[in-house]
This record gives C-alpha cells, structure tokens and sequence, in this order.
C-alpha cells in the first residue's frame, strides 16, 4: 500500500477500511487516478480556494455534515453505509422473504454490476458538466453550493466504487478505472446516460439539473436503497442525505430567478419579454424553455416505458419500487397491470400493460408527481407578485428519445405533430442558439462580494448552516 493514504484521517468511512487488505490494494490504483481526474475535470480554477463546506466523517447526526473551509483536492471523500438492521430481508420479487444478500448473489452479478456502474457513471459526469459554472457564479453563496454538489458527487461516485471493488473483484476494479475514463458529451467515450452528455452552460441550466436530474436520483437510489443486496441498498440510503440538498439548490435557485424577475416585472408593469430582458433579467418564457428541456431529457432518464431490464431487475431483488416496504400489494405484481403513454393513429393514448414491465413507467409517475408540486411552488412566487405567467409540466410525451414516445413529435400540450410542423415550432419550446447566448451574456463573470449578487438572481432567504447570508462562502486566496 502507498504510505501517503492515511486510511483513518483521509477515507473516513464505516467500513474498516483500515483492516480491509483487497479494498486498500484496489484503491492504491483508484484514488491517485481520481485525484488525476478532479485535477483535470473537477471545477475550473478552483483547487487552492478555501471553500465552506459540509463533509461527511460518520453516519452518526453530528457526523453526517460537518461544516469548515477546505480546499477541494483535500475533500475527504469517505464511504458510508447506513448501518444494517438486524434480519433484514429480499422484499420484493421470486426472492421475497430470503435473508437480504451480503455478497453478490452469483446468478445475479452481471445485472447488479450493470446498475451500479449506470449510477455511479452519472456522478463524475455531473461534475463534467458543471466544471465551468465557477467561473461565473452569482454570488459566493452560490459558487459555495455549486462546489458543494461537486464534491457531494465525487463522493456518490466513490460510494459506487467502493461496491465495485469490494464486491466485484476484477471485472469491478476495470469498471471502476472506465468510471474515471469516459466524459460528458465525448464522441468516443461518453456517459452513459444521455441527459449526463448534454451540456450544463449556465446557471439557469444548473438549476434546472439539480431540480430535475438530480431528482431522478433520488428516486433511482431510493429504488436502490429498496435492492434485496444489502450493501447496495445502506450505500444509496445514505447517498439520499446528501442528495436532498442538492435538490434545494436547483428548487430555490429556479425560484430566485423567477422571483427577481416577476419582481421587476411587477415594479416597472412590463410582461413584453424583451422589455424584461431589457432590465437585465431572464424572462420568464425562457426560463419555460429550459424548464421544458431539462424535464424531458431527464425523463428519459427512466428508461423505456416497457422494459423488460426493470423487470428481471424486480423480480431478481435488485431493484425495487419507490418506497416499496410502504406499499400495499403482494410485491411480485405478476397479475398486476399498468397504464401507460403510446400513440396510436396519432393521438395519444393510454394502453395497460403488465406491471412487472411498465417499473420504469411507473416511477417516472411517482416522479412527476414531486416535480409537479416543485413547480406549484415556483408559481407562488410569481403569484404573490401579482404577475399572471404561470410555469407548466409539457407533455410527458414532449422531446423524448427513450421509450413509446421517442420518433413522435409531440407538443406540449400533448398533441401529436408531424416532424415539420414541430420543428417550426421548436424555438418557441425550447431554448433556442439565441436564448442560450442571452442567457450566458448576462453571467459572464463571478460576483465575489460578500453578500452582493447577480441583478438576475434574488438572495437567498437565508445562509447556509445558520451562516448570515454575507458570509465568506468561498476565499479565493
Ligand atoms: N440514455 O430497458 P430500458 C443520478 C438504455 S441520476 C441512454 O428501457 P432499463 C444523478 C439502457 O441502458 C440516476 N440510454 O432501460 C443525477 C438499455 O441499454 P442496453 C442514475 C438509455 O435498463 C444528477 C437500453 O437503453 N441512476 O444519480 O430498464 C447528478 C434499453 O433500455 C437511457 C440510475 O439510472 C437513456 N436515458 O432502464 C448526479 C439507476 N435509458 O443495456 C447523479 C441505475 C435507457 O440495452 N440504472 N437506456 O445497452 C437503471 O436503473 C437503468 O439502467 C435505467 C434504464 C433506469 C437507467
């Protein structure tokens, strides 16, 4: 082992990795190689700051989120699992009722591998994707939660590879080496989601993603925390912690833009969206337009409505429902059915499925359900100001690629159009060449006093961690 990993002050974890021999010779080779990667697509610019942020050293309360200044590169990244509960079970498939697994049940291991390297592939790509927003942050609230992401999802990703290599052997350490070698939106390698290929280019983007792609984690890892292989299931439960957080950054930075706009909208009486960028400010149609395309492509993030992957993933064990220990039904669904979005003699149309197949689906539905009600949030504040813009869902089957509802050309409101007559359509749905370079025009640099912020962006109610809002977040050195 290379004596300048300090397993106990470096790694915190819970998993005695000071005793482990086959963990520490796997990550003699990983961690130099991630370091190697952050070095190169972590942040821009941004290795010898001091920043304020919260690291995890124990699964204990207190422990979960200790708050000081660190220098990025120095993070300790540690690994967790919240700890077991005593008999715990497979709950769900042709396995229910066995003890739940410790070791990865042999039949099943290519399957388990698969998963765990989809999920852990979409954390270094977010930091890809992210890596030049620092540069034109809003205020140093913001460029602090953005780090705060960043290196929250370095630690997804270790969370990831530490099953990979301690369950996994070989073929799991080559996986965990590939994890550190594919890139967001690279010809030849890249990630293997397609939401985690697009590119994030501002801030208004950001928030979109962590209110809606980070959203699709949770409620993936909450599938994987239901998994019947126990160490999968106490990683992800304790990767949702961290996650809620991620979630409030893209909620109320959606909701700071809009109020600053719907503001000023109200102030000068204006709703012409040309008088509204005239004040410096993202007009609330464009900030519909990226709402549209983030909630699509992460839909797609599901997977395809029929699928028979989530169903050997349910009836295995390994995969469950969102909070399947709280629902009410034999958890095998073999008669069970499910609707779902087709078209059909263009129109669309609901049809039933059997609901082993329609697993993707159906948590796509529980996850609009919370995206809805985000969205309800965001139009009461446009609402208290007395502006009439109201924000809105499109279509579930508006710009998809995966699923029934890819090839379709669907509007917003759900009608089924020909490929021209939706192209000439497409600008005013989704954010355009033009409302791109608007966008990034207005955040072409870093605000970096203490409390001040970007004219685009109301403040934040409050601070972080009881911290007034004007605090030091981040000290550039
Ligand atoms: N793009 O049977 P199907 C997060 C592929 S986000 C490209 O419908 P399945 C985070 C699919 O792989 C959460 N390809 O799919 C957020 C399959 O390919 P193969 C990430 C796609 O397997 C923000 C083929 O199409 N976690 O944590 O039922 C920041 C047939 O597909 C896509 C997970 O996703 C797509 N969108 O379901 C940081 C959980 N969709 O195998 C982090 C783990 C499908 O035929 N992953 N394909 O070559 C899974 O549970 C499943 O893999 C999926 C897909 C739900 C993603």
């Amino acid at each position: 082992m290379t004596s300048n990993i300090d397993y106990i002050d470096k790694i915190p974890n819970n998993v005695d990795l000071g005793r482990d021999r086959v963990l520490q010779r796997a990550l003699e080779h990983w961690q130099p190689a991630y370091m190697g990667w952050w070095y190169d697509m972590g942040p821009t610019e941004s290795h010898n700051y001091d920043v304020y942020l919260r690291t995890a050293i124990s699964v204990d309360p207190d422990g979960w989120a200790v708050f000081d200044y660190v220098k990025m590169p120095q993070y300790r990244w540690g690994i967790f699992l919240v700890p077991p509960t005593g008999n715990r079970e497979v709950n769900f498939g042709i396995n229910k009722g066995q003890p739940a697994w410790q070791d990865v049940p042999g039949e099943y291991r290519s399957m388990l591998r698969r998963l765990i390297v989809t999920q852990g592939d979409t954390e270094p790509a977010s930091v890809e994707q992210q890596r030049m927003l620092g540069m034109c942050a809003p205020s140093l609230y913001d460029l602090r939660n953005i780090y705060q992401v960043n290196v929250e999802e370095g630690r997804h990703l270790w969370a990831m590879v530490y099953l990979l290599h301690r369950y996994f052997g070989r073929d799991g350490r080559e996986e965990a080496e590939a994890l550190l070698e594919r890139r967001s939106g690279d010809v030849d390698n890249p990630r293997i989601l397609g939401a985690f290929n697009e590119p994030t280019p501002d801030w208004l983007a950001f928030y979109m993603f962590t209110f809606f792609t980070d959203r699709d984690g949770k409620f993936q890892l909450s599938s994987l925390a239901e998994s019947g292989f126990d160490p999968l299931a106490r990683t992800c439960r304790f990767m949702l912690t961290e996650e809620a957080h991620h979630m409030f950054v893209g909620e109320t930075g959606v909701g700071r833009i809009v109020q600053r706009t719907a503001e000023l909208m109200a102030q000068h009486k204006i709703d012409d969206p040309d008088h509204v960028r005239a004040l410096g400010v993202i007009d609330l149609q464009t900030v519909q337009k990226y709402l549209n395309f983030h909630y699509s492509v992460t839909l797609d993030l599901f997977g395809g409505d029929i699928s028979s992957n989530a169903a050997s993933f349910y009836t295995t064990g390994l995969k469950g429902r969102y909070e399947e220990t709280r629902i009410g039904d034999d958890h095998l669904l073999t008669d069970a059915t499910y609707k779902v979005g087709t078209v059909k003699d263009g129109h669309v149309v609901d049809e039933d499925i059997p609901a082993l197949n329609a697993l993707n689906e159906r948590l796509r539905d529980d996850y609009i359900g919370e995206v809805q009600a985000g969205v309800d949030r965001w139009n009461k504040t446009i609402e208290k100001t007395g502006i009439p813009f109201r924000l809105q869902l499109p279509h579930k089957g508006f710009h998809r690629q995966i699923g029934n509802f890819a090839g379709h050309h669907i509007s917003p409101g759900g009608e089924v159009m020909s490929a021209e007559q939706w192209k000439a359509h497409r600008d005013e749905w989704m954010p355009s060449a033009a409302d791109y370079t608007f966008v990034q025009a207005m955040m072409t640099g870093r605000v970096v006093v203490p409390g001040k912020f970007a004219n685009w962006i109301a403040p934040p109610r409050r601070g972080i961690h009881t911290q007034p809002i004007d605090f030091e977040y981040v000290r550039f050195n």
